[in-house]
């Protein structure tokens, strides 16, 4: 159950447990988590359990403790946890959607965590409520970029208009980009009207993350150890704008010569979306410089593709390529956790390898004698629950 792939990637944490340990740490280490009784732990021992109207009620209100807590039931692993949490989402459902998402990529150190944080707070000043996510599949093998992110998003993580929740520790990618699915959507129904998905460049993560959002960008450096062959082509044909960020002091010529290079190579990219020409902007987020006209090209960028009908067309795809994935997701697990096939799988890969019979066969074989209603009773008290 954890993650949209057939195919495991590399960095995943094999043991399951951890996914659930990684989630309870999490607790301790949510920015917008300052009362020091929470990181001690004597608050949890505290608190008593929220009914679901609780948790509704609270979310719908704004209210950040129980929004963090509806979020953590969204994260949990367990049968029980994951009924009540799909019927809370379902009744704030109806709250959802009419944020604006946006992504934001780039290596590490490129500055993502410092330009949230300066554009977050540029967007409280504006009125705004702003809730950010980020999603680090690697986060399970160190907690340093957490803990960097919550010195460098200290005066956002301390304002009652922003909300910052990193991803839970551990976990597929497809794990995790579920769960931030559905977190996003508890903070838009917490009225929260910007969000800011940050994702470290790894994997596939940023092909997870366009696929949530509407608006998405890359941010890059200039000079030394970072010359243009460094960024994959695939990740800038997704993105909608490219900041070159860390335009200031010394390096400003030269980010005003790397803009002149992207803008060349964005010509010959098919661009992520349709009739939105990317482009490549400077920005500073220690000087603050080159936000607004950010903010500004992302209005641009929405009001053109809403008249389009491009923004409504792409939040639909990604609806549906999202229950596909579900899909997936949940058929590979019946298949593979059926007693039949399992107990039969070893026979029949002999078979195939002794060149007995063919990988098509074999499959045919397999899928003859899949039971779906027999291996979906055992998932039935997942799905059904109350
Ligand atoms: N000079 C300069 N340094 C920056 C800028 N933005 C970030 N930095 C520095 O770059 C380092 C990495 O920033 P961080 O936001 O953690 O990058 P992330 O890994 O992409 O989230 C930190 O030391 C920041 O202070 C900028 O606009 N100008
Ligand atoms: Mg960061």
């Amino acid at each position: 159950m954890s993650g949209y792939t057939t195919t495991t990637p590399e960095w995943a944490v094999s043991n399951q447990s951890a996914v659930m340990s990684g989630i309870e740490g999490i607790k301790d280490t949510t920015v917008g988590n300052i009362n020091p009784a929470y990181a001690s732990g004597s608050f949890k021992a505290k608190r008593k359990n929220l009914t679901e109207d609780e948790i509704v009620e609270g979310v719908i209100k704004g209210d950040r403790m129980i929004l963090s807590r509806a979020i953590t039931l969204i994260e949990s692993n367990s049968p029980k946890h994951f009924a009540k949490a799909q019927r809370v989402l379902q009744r704030l459902l109806p709250r959802t959607g009419k944020a604006l998402r946006i992504g934001i990529t780039g290596v590490p150190g490129a500055g993502k965590s410092t330009m949230i944080e300066s554009f977050g707070n540029m967007l409280c000043d504006n009125g705004h409520k702003i809730a950010v996510l980020t999603i680090d599949p690697t986060s399970s093998v160190t907690r340093g970029s957490i803990l960097g992110d919550k010195t460098r998003m200290g005066t956002l993580s301390r304002r009652p208009e922003a909300f910052i929740r990193p991803s839970p520790a551990g976990g597929t990618l497809g794990g995790v980009a579920k769960k931030s699915r559905e977190t996003m959507l508890m903070c838009e129904a917490a009225g929260y009207d910007v969000i800011i998905i940050e994702t470290v460049g790894v994997g596939q993560s940023e092909t997870t993350v366009r696929s949530m959002v509407d608006f998405f960008m890359l941010v890059v450096l200039t000079g030394a150890g970072d010359d243009l062959q460094g960024i994959k082509k695939g990740i800038m044909e997704l993105a909608d704008a490219i900041v070159i960020n860390k335009a200031d002091g010394d390096n400003l010529i030269r980010a005003k010569v790397a803009r002149g290079e992207y803008e060349r190579m964005i010509e010959f990219i098919r661009p992520a979306t349709e009739g939105w020409p990317t482009h490549a902007y400077l920005a500073s987020a220690v000087e603050k410089t080159g936000l607004a006209e950010l903010w500004q090209v992302i209005q641009v960028f929405k009001k053109l593709t809403t008249e389009s009908g491009v923004f409504q067309k792409r939040r639909d795809s990604q609806l549906l390529d999202w229950m596909h994935a579900m899909i997936d997701e949940y058929l590979h697990t019946l298949f593979f956790g059926d007693a039949v096939i399992t107990g039969r799988m070893p026979e029949i890969k002999e078979a195939v390898l002794h060149g007995v019979i063919s990988p098509t066969q074999a499959v045919a074989e397999l899928v003859k004698m899949f039971d779906v209603k027999r291996a979906s009773e055992r998932q039935a008290d997942i799905f059904s629950e109350n």
